[in-house]
């Protein structure tokens, strides 16, 4: 009773402190985990957790008003963080919104016309082919961009590029359109050379086409792929569907979870695609899968806490990166997957290191939970500026 009552009082609290913002239905708020029985307790009521592994201590979920007075009624620690567009209709909250990629969010239709643009304008520099065919039958795409291919020389270095691996991560989609602009911009200048001889950008704009449509048109906060696995469970998870360190732990076998590994490794046509693209390659001499948010340069392992063969190399790589990465007005730290993040098998940049060598990061850009996957759009400008200072340190670093 006397839980109750706080918490009608602390709602009050927290509606009339936030009045302007409250008139918006949907809300995000935190609420406090001390323990994992709290934390079950959440999950089980059905909660819209944003965070893609919640943990103790809080977490961030997205409510109506009536949701958070529901969990407040039920003894949860809650605080109110912003009001947000209803998720069910995002696409109309940015549909006023002048159409510059520096400053707006782009639907899946305006990132691959902002490519194609690209095509048109720089032809000797990009090119595209399609790696494979989304669940729901969209292309996937790859765009390379790059100096035309010397019959004979030595092989290319490739430096993939990856963007809306998780369909809610947006501000990825951003970044990859300004790594692909600034790049194909640099080549076409005179005074270019030496810039990228003998080295490929390969970006894939949207590895995940059906998720980010589903994000603009029916929740915001889906992460997953849109496979239907039956029983009424949607989504694979791109990021625990990589064959290295499958099945392991920080995956999951159920189908209805946010981080579900899927039937097999590459089960899905996204990163079988993307699989058969990668070891058509001569050499990949890097890797960065954007992802957001925490701010982190994340280098192998993700599927344990060992280190990796070149673990020295790799993490000085890394303090490089975020050395360049650090000049916009955010903090970024570097780490390994396992360790400065947590344990995941399947993921991307170990099976890209296992299979290819390669220099392989996920990098999660901004912020670190402020907002969190809905970084407000003024955000996105010094987020690609930073993206784009680390992808050129990259370049630098790899070598042709
Ligand atoms: O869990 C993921 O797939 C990534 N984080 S996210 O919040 N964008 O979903 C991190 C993948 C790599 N992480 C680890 N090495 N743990
Ligand atoms: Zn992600």
């Amino acid at each position: 009773m006397s839980t109750i009552r706080f918490s009608l009082a602390f709602l009050v609290v927290v509606i009339s402190a936030g009045s302007a913002r409250a008139e918006s239905d949907h809300w995000r708020i935190k609420v406090s985990v001390p323990d994992s029985a709290t934390l079950q307790r959440l999950l089980d009521l059905g909660a819209n957790v944003l965070d893609c592994c919640p943990h103790l201590g809080h977490t961030h979920v997205a409510t109506t008003k009536s949701e958070a007075t529901l969990l407040q009624l039920r003894g949860f620690q809650v605080e109110f963080v912003n009001a947000m567009p209803d998720p069910a209709n995002w696409a109309r909250f940015y549909e006023h919104v002048p159409a510059d990629y520096r400053d707006t969010y782009f639907n899946a239709d305006q990132i691959l016309a902002h490519f194609e643009g690209l095509r048109a304008q720089y032809p000797t520099f990009v090119t595209r082919s399609q790696i494979g065919t989304s669940i729901n039958n969209e292309p996937i795409w790859v765009y390379r961009v790059g100096r035309p291919l010397k019959i004979g020389g030595t092989p290319e270095n490739a430096f993939i590029v990856l963007g809306l691996t998780h369909a809610r991560e947006w501000v990825s989609g951003s970044v990859v359109m300004h790594v692909a602009t600034k790049a194909a911009q640099t080549l076409s200048m005179p005074q270019a050379v030496p810039f990228m001889v003998n080295q490929t950008l390969y970006i894939v704009p949207i590895l995940n086409p059906d998720g980010y449509r589903f994000t603009w048109t029916n929740n915001r906060y889906w992460r997953k792929n849109r496979r239907n696995n039956g029983g009424g469970n949607f989504g694979v998870d791109l990021n625990r569907n990589y064959a290295k360190g499958w099945g392991g732990q920080g995956s999951s076998g159920s189908p209805g979870s946010e981080t579900y590994r899927g039937t097999a490794p590459f089960s899905e046509p996204e990163t079988a695609g993307l699989r058969d693209f990668t070891l058509s390659l001569p050499r990949v001499g890097a890797v960065v899968d954007f992802h957001n948010y925490s701010q982190k340069i994340l280098w192998p392992w993700s599927y344990t806490t060992a280190a990796p063969p070149h673990r020295q190399m790799l993490s000085d790589t890394a303090a490089a990166v975020e050395a360049q990465m650090d000049g916009f007005g955010a903090n970024y730290d570097h780490g390994q997957g396992s360790i400065a993040l947590y344990i995941a098998g399947g993921t991307s940049k170990d099976w890209f290191y296992d299979v290819k060598g390669s220099r392989s990061y996920t990098i999660e850009l901004r912020d670190t939970g402020t907002y969190g996957f809905e970084l407000p759009p003024s955000q996105i400008r010094p987020t690609q500026d930073e993206a784009w200072a680390g992808v050129a340190e990259m370049l630098r670093i790899m070598g042709p």
